[in-house]
């Protein structure tokens, strides 16, 4: 049962010229910047940039915070940083070290969930999976579905395999590294689904040998506060890809699906989410630069203008989608 009247955890976002602030802060518990390459910050467990470009903004780093001092520790390769509630953890892996990807994200997920055990954090909230080359060949299978053997292969073990499964993104980046952080907590939140589309881990076998393992959205409560995390989502419906080529249809498809997994969740936990204009942010990961500006209008005219959007470049796991967009419903008092 949790006292504290603040959330255990919230985002928010600053500038890059303020972060000696942010990094004086001892209940700030992750420091996110955004570049071209993946890196971590050797000296401060909580700091590390993801291999992805801001589109706008370029200066915009992501702040989370907590509700009490963190404890932030980096060990063999992995860097957590924790409260009595929650940890947010990182890692960055080397694939040369391994022989294929699924190998790497075997390694990394294993590693992960040895960290999660030592601080004593059972569950698995929210995940995010970045690595390049991602729609590529390897040794006969693309680079996806190759991180998608690894995944599963690491996770199936949990317990209630496929009704606990966190969200999560995996995206294609120009970076060096397979990077992967993640939210961890001690007690058990809810797997929700999209009524919309095929639950990703029932998508038929011409998508991959063994099917991606997150769930649409994992609903965590907090004392009163609920947190609403919202995986990656795609102009997919049922299993199958919509609108090749249109990029415009695509978002709107994608924005379509994001407010059916609201209305659904609301309905399912009684959560009166208002709707997608009530999320604390939204990151949109764009193929190409080019419709970035219409993306933006459409965003703009649904989500209205309270809500921080992130425009990143990065590649979709399928190679016929070219925008996703993930989000959250953070409530927090403080
Ligand atoms: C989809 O719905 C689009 O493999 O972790 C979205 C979010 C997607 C997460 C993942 C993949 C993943 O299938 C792709």
């Amino acid at each position: 049962m949790r006292h504290s009247e603040a959330s255990p955890i919230f985002i928010s976002y600053g500038d890059i010229n303020d972060i000696s602030n942010f990094v004086r802060d001892n209940k700030v518990i992750a420091i996110i910047q955004f570049s071209q390459n993946c890196e971590v910050d050797r000296q401060d467990a909580r700091r590390f940039t993801v291999g992805l470009p801001l589109l706008e903004s370029p200066d915009t780093i992501e702040v989370w915070y907590a509700d009490h001092p963190v404890t932030a520790v980096r060990e063999e390769g992995i860097a957590c940083a924790f409260t009595e509630d929650v940890l947010f953890g990182h890692l960055l892996i080397d694939e040369e070290r391994f022989s294929s990807l699924a190998q790497a994200t075997y390694y990394g997920y294993q590693r992960l969930q040895q960290c999660m055990k030592r601080w004593g954090f059972r569950y698995l909230m929210r995940l995010w999976n970045y690595f390049p080359r991602i729609n590529l060949e390897e040794n006969g299978l693309e680079r996806y579905r190759s991180f998608c053997l690894g995944r599963h292969e690491a996770l199936r073990g949990i317990d209630d395999f496929e009704t606990s499964l966190p969200a999560a993104s995996a995206i294609g980046t120009q970076a060096t590294h397979l990077q992967i952080y993640f939210l961890a907590a001690k007690q058990r939140g809810i797997q929700i689904e999209n009524p919309r589309q095929v639950s990703a881990f029932h998508y038929p076998k011409r998508y991959g040998p063994k099917s991606p393992s997150f769930s649409r959205a994992f609903l965590k409560h907090w004392g009163h506060h609920r947190h609403l995390y919202i995986s990656g989502t795609a102009s997919i419906k049922g299993y199958v890809s919509r609108h090749q080529s249109d990029l415009l249809m695509q978002t709107e498809e994608t924005l379509d699906n994001i407010e059916h997994l609201i209305t659904h969740a609301n309905e399912q936990e009684d959560l009166g989410i208002s709707g997608i204009g009530a999320l604390s942010f939204f990151k949109v990961y764009v193929r190409s630069l080019e419709g970035v500006a219409e993306i933006k209008r459409i965003i703009g005219s649904r989500v209205g203008s309270r809500v921080p959007v992130l425009f990143l470049r990065g590649d979709i796991c399928r190679s016929d989608l070219l925008v996703e967009i993930e989000g959250a419903y953070i409530e927090c008092r403080h």
